[in-house]
């Protein structure tokens, strides 16, 4: 087993930041000493097989991205990531685990779509990953099965209020699956938009000629969210299931949320980094067919009616507690491009997955989280939230060794001729420049990212059976 120091560091977690050494034996850590103890010898560094001069720089937890879509077959594709090239291009930006989706189908055995996101991401990963399961047929043969989900270290599972024909459940189906969440501690994942009545407002759109991008966020409107999220708010309510909206970008949906949780209810919800960037008027409005690059569901919002501006404040408020990034990732050739002439057409998705770390962490630099919210949004409570907390989540002993070295003093420039490893033949983040840089990751103890080098492999990340939400009691 390989014994690891890493030096000289600031080590930040989600409660603060001190100066400290870690060591790190085999796949776990074993102790966080302060600069100069002699507990362990009075010269650690001489003793251990390696050791990471973290000078100047931070160490944090590896980020957790709770919300993937790798080689997810949607809107007469599929993402364009593999777990292989998607795991990798997560490591290099510093996220050492990924929770994707299985996909149950209309008419498919529950545990069947599992096993094929088994048999999709098995030895093929650089990190390791867990499954969320998505539910796209609620009926009694998959409520039933959901019992067994729990023994499959899937601990959470998603419904859609939206897409009607593929994932959509209806209100009677949500019902009785939340019910079934109530039963067994499962958390209810919720994508919330009105499907039906957004498909209305397409087909009218259409109808008028309005095909270009920029009429996927007008169709998929803000009063299309919020109204969902507080369907199902109270559906949550009436059923006592825990509930966790994916993918918040409307500031009333947040108010939702955040009146619910002011009640006491078991609400969470999750952002993403495009809602806190990114905008109707500047990306999805881009000339021409660019915008389709932006289209995702739920969309982008206008910056002029201040969704941004809010996100970041629900961000420090806890209204939103964490940020993933719904990594959905479609090439514009021969992808976005079916949407050529029809806004419904072009598959929905962004890619960020390599980026998130990052992202956020200029919003500490431009001063819309602290350094530990940073921590705490990309990894403490995404660990918490889905039952990984203390294996992953945190520097302390017994943790697993999914550490990232940042550098504060770096830089790091996003663009497909830069920074870019993502399988994608653009980049939503061209022209991002981040004043910081991912300098080492290590993924349970064996260093993936190294100074701009990858030097992890395929088949290192293992599946991890998760525990049920540590935020319920
Ligand atoms: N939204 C997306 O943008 N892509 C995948 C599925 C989803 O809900
Ligand atoms: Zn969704
Ligand atoms: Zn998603």
């Amino acid at each position: 087993m390989t014994t690891t120091l890493i030096t000289g560091g600031t080590v930040v977690t989600a409660t603060g930041r001190s100066a400290a050494d870690v060591l790190v034996d085999g796949e776990v850590i074993v102790a966080v000493l302060a600069p100069g103890s002699t507990l362990l010898g009075s010269d650690l560094a001489a003793s251990v097989d390696a050791v990471i001069d973290a000078t100047g720089k931070y160490v944090i937890p590896g980020g957790i991205d709770a919300h993937t879509h790798m080689e997810l077959p949607f809107g007469g594709t599929a993402a364009s990531d593999t777990f292989e090239t998607g795991t990798r291009a997560a490591a290099w930006g510093g996220t050492t685990m990924i929770i994707d989706f299985a996909v149950q189908t209309y008419g498919q055995r529950v545990m069947d779509g599992l096993a094929t996101w088994h048999e999709k991401a098995r030895g093929n990963c650089a990190i390791d990953y867990g499954f969320h399961q998505i539910i796209g047929d609620v009926d009694p043969d998959s409520l039933k099965a959901m019992d067994g989900l729990i023994g499959e270290g899937i601990t959470s599972f998603k419904l859609f209020m939206a897409y009607p024909g593929v994932f959509y459940s209806d209100d009677a189906q949500i019902l009785r699956a939340m019910q079934k969440s109530a039963e067994t501690g499962l958390m209810t994942m919720m994508h919330a938009e009105n499907g039906p009545a957004i498909d209305v407002l397409v087909e009218q759109l259409l109808a008028q000629g309005k095909t270009d991008p920029y009429f996927h966020g007008v169709a998929r409107a803000w009063q299309m969210e919020e109204e969902a999220t507080h369907r199902a708010i109270m559906l949550a309510n009436l059923t006592g299931a825990p509930l966790y909206v994916v993918h918040v970008s409307a500031k009333q949906a947040v108010e939702q949320l955040a009146a619910a949780r002011d009640a006491g209810q078991n609400v969470f919800g999750e952002t993403c980094p495009q809602y806190l960037y990114l905008s109707l008027e500047e990306q999805l409005g881009a000339a021409g067919f660019e915008g389709a690059k932006w289209v995702c569901s739920t969309p982008l919002r206008s910056r002029a009616e201040g969704h941004q501006d809010h996100m970041w404040q629900s961000l420090r408020t806890n209204d939103i507690q964490m940020v993933s990034t719904d990594h959905c990732p479609f090439c514009m050739k021969d992808q976005k491009e079916l949407g050529l002439g029809d806004f419904s057409k072009i598959p929905n998705g962004i890619g960020s997955v390599e980026h998130r770390m990052d992202l956020m962490y200029q919003g500490v630099v431009s001063g819309q989280i602290t350094l530990e919210r940073w921590v705490e949004i990309t990894s403490t409570t995404p660990a918490r939230m889905f039952g990984l907390y203390g294996k992953k989540g945190v520097i302390a002993p017994g943790a697993d060794a999914d550490i990232v070295v940042y550098d504060p003093d770096g830089h790091t420039s996003i663009g497909v001729d830069k920074t870019h490893h993502m399988n994608m033949d653009h980049s939503a983040w061209e022209g991002f420049e981040i004043d910081g840089h991912v300098d080492t990751v290590m993924s349970r103890g064996t260093i993936v990212v190294d100074n701009d080098a990858y030097v992890g492999t395929k088949g290192h990340g293992r599946f991890v059976k998760r525990d049920l939400s540590q935020y319920l009691i």
